[in-house]
């Protein structure tokens, strides 16, 4: 019946400690300023046309609104709508402690998000569909949708984080290298097209992170 649906969540994921959501907020706000300095940067930024109006210039901390709760979606239920949902039988590690490993920040005219690099256990929570609703990155490894978003241009709906870290690692698997633009103090960063660029870091952030669900 109708309150049996209302007892799945909105989304199961892991949710980053207060402790430490604000040094991965403040690591992203160093990454965006840095590349809206950057000649290569503004150089593609007239090139894909980020804003839509090619001669402006563009502060990217106003530009990208920041997501409130910062996590790591792992099964989005849609409160029982979604294919899976009620089949997602987590329970016995709800509420567990995991370690995330951040292990690139990337950004595109659309999101800003973290790319998550999920461990052997971690990857027993990841609904073996994740990757596959994209046409785009069917074949991609298992988990390489993993991500926490960090903030989505005005108007963009925050599923499309998930979907530009697939697009920007399909691009990677056809063979395309992307253009490496520079050696940054935190890693290597990698011009894919489109406005799409990947910040690979040296050492990754690691971050404790509870299983849990978000009901909204
Ligand atoms: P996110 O994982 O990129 O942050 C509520 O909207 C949460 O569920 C957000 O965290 C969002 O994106 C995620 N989400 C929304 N729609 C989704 C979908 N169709 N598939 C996977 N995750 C989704």
């Amino acid at each position: 019946g109708h309150l049996e649906e209302m007892s799945l969540p909105l989304f199961f994921g892991w949710f980053l400690l207060s402790s430490v959501q604000d040094k991965v907020r403040c690591t992203s706000m160093d990454f965006v300023k840095t590349l809206d300095t950057l000649e290569a940067f503004k150089k593609h930024f007239i090139d894909c046309e980020f804003t839509g109006k090619a001669e402006k210039e563009v502060d990217l901390e106003q530009y990208f609104k920041p997501t409130e709760i910062l996590h790591c979606t792992t099964k989005f239920c849609n409160y029982g709508k979604k294919d899976g949902a009620k089949e997602y039988a987590v329970k016995d590690l709800y509420g567990s402690v995991f370690e995330l490993s951040l292990s690139a920040l990337f950004v595109t005219p659309r999101t800003v998000g973290a790319r998550v690099s999920l461990t052997e256990e971690q990857l027993l929570l990841w609904p073996a569909d994740a990757e596959k609703e994209v046409e785009a990155s069917a074949s991609l490894p298992l988990g390489s949708r993993a991500h926490v978003s960090l903030g989505c241009a005005e108007g963009v709906e925050p599923v499309q984080t998930g979907l530009d870290l697939l697009e920007i690692l399909a691009v990677q698997q056809g063979g395309q290298s992307g253009e490496l633009v520079e050696e940054m103090e935190l890693g290597s960063l990698t011009y894919y097209g489109e406005g799409r660029w990947l910040l690979s870091l040296r050492e990754p952030i690691c971050v404790p992170a509870c299983f849990s669900s978000f009901y909204g």
